[in-house]
């Protein structure tokens, strides 16, 4: 099946020293990050963002740009024999995917810079994948419905969309990147990709979508980010350090 591609150009803006930045915040946020710390954090980040935390382990630049991140400390694998990917909440038709389910479904392809919160950014990257909102149509979303939540199966991480925002046609059930099947460490077999939002947005090992009548903040959400996290107009990004 012919994938349909859609290309836009960099926004130009510089990154510099923000992943220089980005590093210090991981290690502050390494120092603080325990269950207990939530409240707290709220006031923390708000203060830091820009050079922020996103991820626990493995900041691991790798040839192409990218950081690996994973707020658990270890993830199964899971591939064509165990993956599923359940759809449910307020649907007509919940029901479960399996890869090969995926596979089979009509994609799309899209190449677009791919932006980090802490400021990291990769250049024109290909995502493939099915349209989130082909998979809400086939399950039938009710009328009571507002917004999505996603869950992983890392058994930690958790994002969130309006059903508005996830109907967009630049946001994917990702099943390649960078024109190859999505490795295990970028979130593979199967990821969020949401292509006009901050990357944190983009959940890996994505393992559940379920249609809710009220957005429910995700993960780093909790911790302070914005649920609405276009690139260039949330909290995210600030040119400078506010300290
Ligand atoms: N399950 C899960 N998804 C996640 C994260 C995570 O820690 N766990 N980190 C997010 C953040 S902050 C970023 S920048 C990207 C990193 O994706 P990558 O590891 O493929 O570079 O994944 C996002 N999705
Ligand atoms: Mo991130």
């Amino acid at each position: 099946m012919n994938p349909e591609q859609t290309e836009e150009p960099n926004d130009g803006r510089p990154i510099g020293r923000r992943v220089f930045l980005g590093t210090l915040g991981l290690g502050a946020l390494g120092v603080v990050a325990a269950p207990p710390l939530q409240r707290g954090l709220e006031g923390f980040l708000g203060g830091i963002a820009g050079k922020d935390p996103t991820g626990l382990t493995g900041l691991l630049p790798n040839g192409g740009g990218f950081r690996y991140y994973s707020v658990a400390a270890s993830v199964p694998h899971r591939g064509a024999a165990d993956y599923r990917l359940t759809v449910d909440g307020l649907v007509d038709h919940p029901r479960s995917y399996t890869l090969a389910e995926l596979r089979a479904l009509p994609r799309t392809r899209l190449v677009k810079d791919v932006q980090c919160v802490t400021g990291w950014r990769v250049p024109g990257t290909p995502f493939e994948g099915v349209r989130l909102s082909h998979l809400l149509d086939a399950a039938g979303v009710r009328s009571s419905a507002r917004a999505l939540r996603f869950t992983c199966f890392d058994g930690t991480y958790t994002e969130s969309l309006t059903l508005e925002q996830a109907r967009r046609p630049d946001v994917l059930v990702a099943l390649r990147m960078q024109d190859k099947d999505i490795t295990h460490d970028h979130g593979g077999p199967v990821r969020l990709y949401v292509a006009p939002m901050y990357f944190y947005k983009s959940a890996k090992w994505l393992s559940g979508i379920t249609v809710t009548d009220r957005v429910r903040p995700g993960y780093w959400e909790d911790l302070g980010y914005d649920v609405d996290a276009w690139v260039g107009g949330s909290n995210g990004r600030t040119d400078e350090p506010t300290s």
